[in-house]
């Protein structure tokens, strides 16, 4: 058998200064259905996520605490762990830049860096955003109303002079241009691309690597006193993982990577400097890297600082992982901005979630117990109503394989629901609830094509709703490997005779609490 294709699909990985915000969940969830969605397509995915322990701010934060920098990164590490579990986020590899084997791969990569002749000692002197753990020029600044200097995110920056070494990022400018060129889709969405593109065009100035004085990095090889630059040793984590520098190790088949998932806020970081030091280090690059768009509340952007961010960990309680992922996915295009507030979230759960799809699951499904002896239907001729539906069904994968290609997932689960609502006017219209008096033999037909649609609208939203999907795989009877993407339409089809489970609801409603009544 020819070997699967290899797709290596990455988070970044978040900064343990705090307890994970609405943010993170959003990356590990997207993240997580598409790599979910690749290995239901037959491919040998590796998933990695995990923690950016070094730099400045993991420092400060820690000594604001009276901790040491490693005691806030365990404490908080922990809770990152924890979310992703609690948002069923399935990845295969969850990496923390404190471990030893990071810290070999990082100072390879600097010492392959050094060997190019990229690497040189100078003195910086510039704009440092601690909260952002970068380097502005001061043309990106801005004077805000009390006189403090702000960086292009919004976040206080510090003027900081230090003899540090430096990366001949100018050197790679013509070579990143024609990167974005070669490979179009290199930087996504369209609006990041350009905005990497005009950034590199403008012209590219080298780059302050290390710190002298910090001592929570990873140390610079042969220079005492230095320690990296947080983001040098950030984006190794990605060749870490997969055991660089051993390029014989089995993991390392997955590199390239096929995608970065990150925040917009961060696309400098992987789309200019990241494949600069490849290239340097004669490394291939990644194949693609995705700026999504950030979640807001009620239109605020939340941070530690701004003081309105609701841990993820509340809105799994409140309303259920699969709830939570569908709304994440289905609510806000991916690449663009979103909001999200209590109403809309609801609104989509009980829309979608209990009306369309659990409702018709529930009330067909409980025919099929009723009158069909608790066994798959049989079934009869089809007829035009049935070949259109079935048709939509079969059609879902090629459109989703589609928009997947540009991580469209909103789009692969509007198409699901168009299909979902198809179902429900065909349900309506068929009446199988009348026919079990006037032809029982087509009340079978009816019953066991709305099965087969759900059956195939289970496989397809696994990737964003997987505990929910599942459970109604399992009412449909359809045994574990037969799941996948490769049992869509015919080659999968519902056995007519085969027994079924009772049917249970898998969509409940939100229903408010009942508020708190005074004694
Ligand atoms: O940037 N909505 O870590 P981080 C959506 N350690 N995404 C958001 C968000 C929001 N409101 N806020 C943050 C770092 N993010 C670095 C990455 S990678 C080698 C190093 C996203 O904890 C953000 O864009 O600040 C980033 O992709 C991720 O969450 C981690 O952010």
């Amino acid at each position: 058998m020819a070997a699967r294709p290899t797709f290596y699909i990455t988070t970044a990985i978040s900064y343990p200064n705090g307890a994970p915000h609405i943010g993170h969940a959003y990356e590990a969830v997207a993240t997580d259905a598409i790599a979910r969605f690749k290995r239901l397509d037959g491919y040998d995915v590796f998933f990695m996520t995990g923690v950016d322990e070094h730099g400045l701010k993991m420092t400060q934060t820690a000594a604001k605490l009276g901790l040491t920098p490693k005691e806030l990164s365990d404490r908080n590490t922990e809770l990152f762990v924890a979310m992703c579990d609690s948002l069923g986020v399935s990845y295969d590899r969850f990496i923390r830049t404190t471990e030893p084997a990071h810290f070999a791969s990082s100072q390879e990569l600097w010492r392959r860096m050094e060997e190019a002749g990229d690497i040189y000692l100078d003195t910086y002197a510039g704009w440092y955003s601690v909260r952002d753990e970068a380097f502005y020029d001061e043309s990106e600044t801005t004077l805000a109303d009390g006189g403090q200097r702000l960086g292009p995110q919004g976040t206080p920056v510090e003027w900081t002079e230090e003899n540090t070494y430096f990366f001949r990022l100018a050197k790679y400018q013509d070579r990143l241009l024609e990167l974005y060129e070669r490979v179009p889709d290199f930087v996504g969405p369209e609006s990041r691309r350009n905005e990497v593109i005009s950034f590199v065009r403008g012209g590219l100035q080298d780059l302050s690597i290390s710190r002298t004085t910090l001592t929570w990095g990873i140390p610079v090889p042969q220079a005492p006193g230095h320690v990296m630059y947080v983001w040098v040793d950030a984006l190794t984590n990605y060749i870490t993982g997969l055991g660089f520098p051993d390029e014989a190790a089995p993991r390392w088949r997955y590199w390239p990577a096929d995608v970065h998932i990150i925040g917009k806020d961060i696309t400098r970081f992987h789309t200019v400097y990241w494949p600069a030091f490849l290239m340097s280090a004669g490394i291939e690059v990644p194949r693609r890297v995705y700026g999504h768009g950030f979640l807001l509340s009620r239109g605020e952007k939340m941070s530690k600082s701004a003081g309105n961010v609701v841990g993820p960990q509340d809105l799994v309680a409140a309303y259920g992982t699969d709830q939570l992922r569908y709304f994440f996915l289905r609510e806000v295009p991916f690449g663009q901005d979103g909001n999200y507030s209590h109403e809309t979230i609801v609104g989509r759960i009980n829309a979608d979630l209990a009306n369309d799809l659990g409702n018709l699951a529930q009330r067909s499904l409980s025919m099929v117990a009723r009158n069909c002896a608790g066994r798959v239907p049989a079934r009869g001729a089809d007829g035009a109503a049935e070949r259109a539906l079935l048709e939509a069904a079969d059609g879902l994968l090629s459109k989703a394989r589609a928009a997947l290609q540009n991580f469209a997932i909103h789009t692969i689960l509007a198409d699901i629901w168009a299909v979902v609502a198809d179902a429900n006017r065909y349900f309506a219209a068929q009446e199988p609830w009348t026919l079990r008096k006037t032809d029982p033999s087509r009340m079978e037909t009816v019953l066991y094509v709305t099965a087969e649609v759900l059956r195939n609208v289970a496989i397809l939203a696994q990737p964003v709703t997987p505990e929910a999907a599942g459970k109604l795989l399992d009412l449909l009877a359809v045994p574990a490997e037969a799941r996948d993407f490769a049992h869509l339409g015919e080659a999968g089809r519902l056995v007519p005779g085969t027994e079924l489970p009772p049917p249970q609801p898998i969509f409940p409603r939100y229903v408010e609490p009942e508020a708190e009544t005074a004694p």
